[in-house]
């Protein structure tokens, strides 16, 4: 056995998948984005963590058999250092259109104002969009672009709110102003207390169909902060009473699977309020479970 076989100190691992492979049917974008969260956090440094866990991660699956050998093109992070989100907006919808001809980009935020542009990357009309989020997104425009209202600025934008579902939303952590816009627009809403009780993955495959039947492609946002806080302290908007892990991993592996779903998402992950690696392994194992997921299509 030479030293390159032996598994004695290393593995074969995530961080193995991801270079320059210019002709790779997954792409990897980094979005640091932190301006204008309305509670100001370091979600910048979300790419970088992300990065540095992925060799914690064998390429293996004990659960499956499954073994990941889909090469994922880095994109690199777009540089967006101080930047508003409405200065943002431009750099990072370029960057996801750059990206598009591939089959599934996956971008690494930065806070929740990157999906507007992420949505605006894959294009409008014929994008869907589904958020995981224990929020709406759906503040008022009228002090500018912030974390609490890109699905609102994508309202302004022209999209049309049937193709919108939004999972996951928590008691008490959002308005009837935002409840009463998002179904005057047509949005599917569909709140924590029923995904505990229809299962989340569940819910997630009813609303991926939903969306599938009605759009050429799908934008998934996952606000990370739709997992329980008790399982997930790393955003400043998780609270008790959210998505458990297990069901999170599994509607991962769902929207990795659906052909139709062209981008995804990661948003909100602060960590500099990270507890003993627990938000960093998450972000790991959710992007495997997309990559497991997108082999299986
Ligand atoms: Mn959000």
């Amino acid at each position: 056995m030479t030293m390159e076989d032996s598994e004695a100190l290393g593995w074969r691992s995530v961080a193995d998948l991801i270079g320059d492979h210019p002709d790779a049917a997954v792409a990897l974008i980094g979005a640091p984005l932190n301006e204008r969260s309305l509670t100001p956090g370091r979600c910048d440094l979300g790419p970088r963590a992300f990065r540095a866990v992925l060799p914690r991660f064998s390429t293996y699956d004990v659960e499956t058999g499954q073994v990941l050998e889909t090469r994922v093109h880095d994109a690199g992070d777009v540089a967006l250092k101080a930047l508003a989100p409405d200065a943002a907006f431009a750099p990072l919808r370029d960057a996801v259109q750059a990206q598009a001809h591939r089959r599934l980009t996956v971008i690494v935020g930065g806070n929740n104002a990157v999906t507007r542009p992420g949505v605006q990357g894959l294009g409008l009309p014929g994008t869907a969009l589904l958020t995981l989020d224990a929020h709406f997104d759906l503040r008022d425009t009228d002090q500018g672009l912030t974390n609490g209202n890109p699905v609102q600025a994508l309202l302004d934008d022209g999209m049309d709110g049937s193709l919108i579902s939004q999972v996951g939303l928590a008691p008490f952590a959002n308005t009837k102003r935002a409840h009463d816009k998002a179904m005057a627009a047509g949005i599917s809403v569909r709140t924590a207390g029923e995904c505990q009780r229809k299962g989340f993955a569940a819910v997630v495959a009813e609303e991926l169909e939903r969306l599938a039947a009605r759009a050429d492609r799908i934008y998934v946002d996952v606000d990370i902060d739709v997992i329980d806080r008790s399982q997930w302290p790393a955003s400043p908007g998780a609270r008790p009473g959210g998505v458990g892990v297990h069901a999170f991993f599994e509607a991962t592996l769902l929207i990795g699977s659906h052909p139709k779903v062209r981008a995804v998402d990661l948003t909100e992950y602060d960590p500099s309020l990270e507890v003993g690696d627990l938000g960093s392994l998450t972000v790991g194992r959710w992007f495997c479970e997309l990559l497991a997921g997108f082999e299986g299509r």
